[in-house]
């Protein structure tokens, strides 16, 4: 869905944008962000830039992100408001019934399910991150960048293809990186800063973990297990969750990966990995959802009880799978 020629002829037109990107920020959501605001604001744009909730501190350095308001709410619904990278407002959080308000909603995203919320949509599914649509957005209106565009545009295309690892890396997607490139950006600095480096309270975690690691049906379903006590005495965050859950689908020949967080007596949180099977199907399942390959669900219950249940459903998966 793409009204690509009007919207560029809106951000030529328009002085004044208010910018925002989805909650529980990602690289390319903070990426795309911060690319498309300095570059409009070097063209004298005025320029107002939200993220509902806190950039996080792995993002921190890049050029602009102390100008990220993630309290102040939109108030002239006469301002243009450009989404980036969120399939629906809900993702917008506490945002999203100012940004709704707006008279004009220019919606710019690559996820598939994007619910065309704007009053105009420039959805892209083939591109490997609403970074990479920027850069086009960008190039195609002789908008300016600098190494800090390019910087913010980098992180937001190697994080949302886990360093062109994943599938929707595109010929497009290293044609555009390869420009990046020239404005003398730093990969390996900047993989180490994004993908490699964490804190030690996530290595204590990690040894947990590990530590509780179990393996089912021959070695094809993986299970670790984490308790919210353990995770607060090694003073990790929730985030650090997800880096672990990955370890659960990279043991060879696993198919499913399970990652439970005991968050409560009550109440257990559940993450899915796999390399074939579609566990957004297994976490539909189980109230919850997600994507193809990464999943999760939160259940009621005791650690037992939920572990009994969600085990037979990813049991019936996989016997699905090897039938
Ligand atoms: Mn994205």
């Amino acid at each position: 869905m793409s009204d690509r020629s009007a919207i560029l002829d809106i951000i030529k037109k328009e002085a004044s944008f208010n910018l925002i990107s989805h909650m529980l920020p990602d690289g390319d959501s903070i990426g795309s962000l911060l690319g498309m605001g300095k570059s409009l604001m070097l063209a004298g744009k005025n320029v107002k830039m939200y993220t509902p909730g806190h950039i996080p501190r792995k993002y921190s350095f890049l050029e602009g992100a102390e100008l990220v308001n993630n309290e102040i709410i939109i108030e002239d619904q006469e301002i243009t408001t450009i989404v980036l990278d969120s399939s629906d407002p809900d993702r917008l959080g506490i945002f999203k019934d100012a940004v709704m308000k707006s008279k004009t909603i220019i919606n710019i995203d690559h996820h598939v399910t994007n619910q065309l919320f704007g009053t105009l949509n420039h959805v892209d599914s083939n591109a490997s991150a609403t970074g990479e649509i920027v850069y086009g957005i960008l190039e195609d209106m002789d908008l300016e960048i600098n190494e800090g565009i390019a910087e913010a545009l980098y992180v937001a295309i190697t994080t949302d293809t886990g360093s062109f690892k994943y599938d929707n890396t595109t010929p497009l997607t290293h044609q555009v990186v390869a420009e990046l490139l020239r404005f003398g950006l730093s990969p390996g600095n900047l993989s180490q800063k994004i993908f490699d480096e964490r804190p030690l309270s996530f290595y204590i975690l990690l040894r947990e973990a590990l530590s509780s690691l179990e393996m089912y049906e021959d070695h094809a379903i993986s299970v670790m297990t984490i308790s919210k006590d353990i995770r607060e005495r090694s003073g990790a965050s929730t985030d650090e969750l997800e880096g672990i859950v990955n370890y659960t689908r990279n043991i060879e020949g696993v198919e499913l990966g399970i990652l439970f967080y005991v968050e409560s007596e009550n109440e257990v949180k559940i993450g899915f990995r796999s390399k074939r099977l579609d566990v957004s199907v297994l976490a539909g399942k189980l109230n919850g959802g997600g994507h193809a390959k990464a999943a999760g669900c939160r259940m009621q219950g005791d650690f037992e009880s939920v572990k009994a249940r969600v085990m037979g459903e990813a049991f019936k998966m996989l016997h699905e799978l090897q039938a």
